[in-house]
């Protein structure tokens, strides 16, 4: 019998449940992915156990040669991944990268310039409701209302009339590669810092699939779990001249104890995407995007932008008069995990939108490629037809699972 169902059966019970749903469900959220039963043991040892505020060989406490052994290859793998000068490899999650950045470069009340959140930005860009927005003078750019991409032109008007100290490039909703160099551009002209938040694209920069902004940006923030597919958690990477600064801006300004087994997970994570088959999936990870797209194109739907770059599909779904909260509790029933999501200039509220996200990660490290991708479309256009027709979404929900156990998940399913 397994050690946690014995000592703790309710949180084992509820640990099984989520196994079963991640097995039986289609994964589209574009965010997540399956990490590897490598990351996983890594994550899961007793490096947990240990506090080590500080940086290898810089501890403030004892004990700490075996926790520096780890953050050291974490470190030296990150910057050799993305070919970076600097890697603090300690911020808890994306938006405690961007958070320690901030606090690093800005005082309270200085300007910075981000994308507008209701046309793809993150929280951590500016949000009225998040510490950058209430901290920091925020003022953003948005889409062409026609082409739906980063209008460059404002990005530059915007930039000289409010002189932002950063300019953040990045987006947890934009399925088209931000102009990095042309960015780098307007920031050098007057005199900002670039900070590129890479959150969602870092495993196909890593992988070379997607442009990089390491060579343009000042500093660049990720996440370590969505297409680089390693543990939940952060890293910030950065020009050399700023490694002081962003180093203090994590340690002691706004995190304590890094978690070191989350960091030894991560190493692991690096040293996976530095393999060929990481190269595959990540190219797989685009097709797939491109041709799910393609198929809910031709089945009536409009996609942002008239299609991706990247992992990602934004779905205008107003063609099929149907709302993002509508289509995500529908796919809900039938096993397909979406999020809804505002599209440009939408007319809906952010609790309904007119969108949905979709994401390939998570169906790509399963194995999923051409037809089953295509049989994954026609699936989400099936069941957004017969929202309202609950015997067609039972059979519908028995298509998916039929699918999804052909194909193991990595972590669960792999010895
Ligand atoms: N995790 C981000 C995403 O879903 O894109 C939001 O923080």
């Amino acid at each position: 019998m397994n050690i946690l169902e014995k000592h703790d059966p309710d949180i084992y019970t509820a640990v099984s449940q989520e196994e079963q749903r991640q097995r039986r469900n289609i994964n589209l959220i574009a965010s997540e992915n399956y990490a590897s039963k490598a990351v996983m043991q890594a994550q899961a040892t007793v490096m947990a156990n240990k506090y080590a505020e500080g940086y290898p060989g810089k501890r403030y406490y004892g004990g700490c040669e075996n926790i520096d052994v780890v953050e050291t290859l974490a470190i030296d793998r990150a910057k050799s991944l993305f070919e970076s000068e600097h890697a603090n490899v300690q911020p808890h999650s994306g938006a405690q990268s961007n958070m320690a950045v901030y606090h690093s470069i800005l005082q309270p009340g200085d300007t910075v310039l981000g994308l507008r959140l209701d046309q793809g930005g993150h929280l951590t860009h500016g949000s009225r409701v998040n510490f950058s927005g209430r901290h920091y003078n925020f003022v953003s750019y948005g889409v062409d209302k026609e082409t739906e991409l980063v209008d460059m032109e404002e990005v530059l008007i915007l930039a000289k009339k409010h002189r932002p100290k950063i300019i953040v490039a990045g987006a947890t909703a934009y399925p088209r590669t931000f102009n990095f160099k042309r960015f780098g551009e307007i920031a050098n002209e007057i005199d900002s810092l670039l900070m590129v938040d890479m959150a969602h694209v870092a495993g196909l920069v890593a992988a070379k699939v997607h442009p990089s902004p390491i060579p343009y940006a000042d500093v660049v923030t990720s996440t370590t779990h969505k297409t680089l597919r390693g543990p939940r958690g952060g890293i910030i990477l950065s020009k050399e001249t700023h490694a002081t600064k962003i180093d203090r801006g994590v340690f002691p300004n706004v995190q304590g104890g890094p978690l070191e087994n989350t960091i030894a997970a991560k190493a692991v994570a690096f040293g996976e995407a530095m393999k060929p088959d990481f190269k595959k999936y990540s190219k797989l990870v685009i097709k797939n995007a491109s041709g799910l797209a393609q198929v809910l194109a031709t089945g009536g739907l409009r996609i942002v932008s008239g299609g991706t770059d990247t992992h990602m599909v934004l779905v205008d779904l107003r063609p099929m008069n149907i709302t993002g909260k509508e289509a995500e509790e529908t796919l809900d029933k039938v096993c397909i995990t979406v999020n809804r999501n505002a599209i440009p200039y939408d007319p809906q509220k952010p609790r309904v939108t007119s969108g949905i996200r979709l994401g390939t990660p998570a169906i790509t490290s399963r194995g999923f490629c051409g037809q089953d991708v295509n049989l994954v479309g026609e699936l989400i256009l099936r069941a957004l037809k017969h929202m309202n027709n609950n015997s067609k979404l039972l059979e519908i929900r028995n298509d998916v699972v039929a699918l999804t156990s052909k194909f193991p998940v990595p972590g669960i399913d792999d010895l």
